[in-house]
């Protein structure tokens, strides 16, 4: 067995409040309240791994390739990438297009996520664009490879994750091979010492401990990027429906959607008190329009007013406070919806491997009737 990068009592250390999927290849996910804040501190940020965490022992003599459908092949070394280009930084989300697949009924393959394989980080690095600028992008050249050392479990000849952008997409300023992660550099989890952002596209894109990238005349084929590996059907499929991996199309822009972070389902509030609503929306290449939220089961959709975000790919804030009214059962949902008007369904998506599941969150709880010992509690701590 190779070492492991860091076993499981360090990973409860580090990120305290992870729900951990899968020991083997270590993915978990935050409790939805510790995501209530504009920046995800890296102790909450989910992590996502298909493979083996590579050993990285040495960051010192780490390299970047840049080759395939370029002028001048180059190989970078991290001190040499940060001399010759401009080191900006990036406020973004990064969802894993399997979040909320726990939710598909019928299930289907793949880690259930619940909600938490989202979160918003400032990314530090260069742009893609002027590393591959400066190699003289070939006219053939339509997609990005992208490398890293991680394996398969138990298949140290295969390789965990190859994946790629289109190359409109990687010359956009808004991506970057990025060696920071909120100030701080880039953690081993979360693909340090370099990692893809690609702002707005599924985090599958965001290849961790990148250490080549190639220019293609195709597609890229490379690992999970095939057959309905994080892709989508053109047409809808219905549950049971044969599949023709043909008819499946890379998934690029993630759908518009929000996230309840306060309260959590469970939730007790007594009748005639406020309750404290807040959360975030976000969207992928269509800028973000409004947020509405329901407590009567989707009837009557209240706006919500949404805070600037930092920048166009990070996500935005909403906080309200809602009288708790009857007593009983209380649901708050939420919907996000974009300027080309799309709007969270209230029925997931369904598709076969669950990705891009954005339909609207319901956060449950119960509004508690003020008995006649609660106000005289109340009246005797003087409330
Ligand atoms: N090398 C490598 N990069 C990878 C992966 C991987 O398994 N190997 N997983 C991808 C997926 S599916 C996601 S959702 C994000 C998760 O990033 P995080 O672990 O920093 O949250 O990394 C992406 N980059
Ligand atoms: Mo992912």
């Amino acid at each position: 067995m190779p070492r492991r990068l860091i076993e499981l009592p360090l990973l409860r250390r580090l990120k305290p409040g992870l729900y951990v999927h899968d020991e083997e290849a270590l993915n978990a996910e935050p409790a939805l309240d510790l995501l209530d804040e504009a920046i995800t501190p890296v102790s909450a940020f989910f992590i996502r791994n298909n493979g083996e965490l590579p050993d990285i022992a040495d960051e010192g003599s780490w390299t970047l390739a840049i080759d395939g459908e370029v002028e001048r092949p180059a190989v970078w070394t991290l001190p040499a990438l940060r001399e010759a280009f401009e080191t900006v930084t990036e406020t973004a989300v990064l969802e894993c297009a399997g979040n909320g697949r726990a939710q598909f009924s019928p299930a289907t393959d793949g880690l259930p996520w619940r909600l938490g394989a989202v979160g918003c980080a400032r990314w530090s690095g260069v742009r893609l664009a002027d590393v591959l600028n400066h190699a003289g992008v070939r006219p053939g050249a339509v997609y990005t490879a992208h490398f890293a050392p991680d394996r398969q479990i138990g298949k140290p000849e295969k390789e965990a994750l190859s994946r790629g952008l289109p190359i409109a997409k990687a010359l956009a300023p808004e991506t970057l091979i990025a060696f920071a992660m909120n100030d701080e550099p880039l953690p081993r989890l979360h693909g340090g010492p370099l990692r893809i952002v690609a702002p707005g596209y599924p985090g599958s894109a965001w290849q961790k401990w990148l250490n080549r990238i190639s220019l293609r005349t195709q597609e890229h084929d490379g690992e999970k990027m095939r057959g309905t590996d994080y892709r989508l059907p053109i047409h809808a499929l219905r549950p049971g429906e044969l599949l023709d991996p043909t008819h499946f199309a890379v998934i690029t822009d993630m759908p518009v959607k929000s996230l309840i972070t306060r309260p959590t389902n469970g939730f007790i509030v007594a009748a005639g008190e406020m309750v404290a609503v807040a959360g975030f929306a976000w969207s992928g290449a269509i800028p973000l329009a409004a947020v509405e939220l329901s407590c009567d089961g989707g009837s009557r959709w209240d706006d919500i007013a949404l805070a600037p975000g930092e920048s166009p790919f990070a996500w935005r804030r909403f906080e309200t406070r809602l009288p708790a009214v009857a007593p009983g059962p209380l649901t708050i949902m939420a919907r996000a919806r974009d300027t080309a008007g799309n709007c969270q369904p209230l029925e997931p998506p369904w598709n076969p491997r669950g990705y891009c599941n954005n339909q609207v969150q319901r956060v449950s709880g119960t509004v508690r009737a003020r008995d006649a010992r609660g106000l005289r509690e109340e009246f005797s701590r003087g409330i």
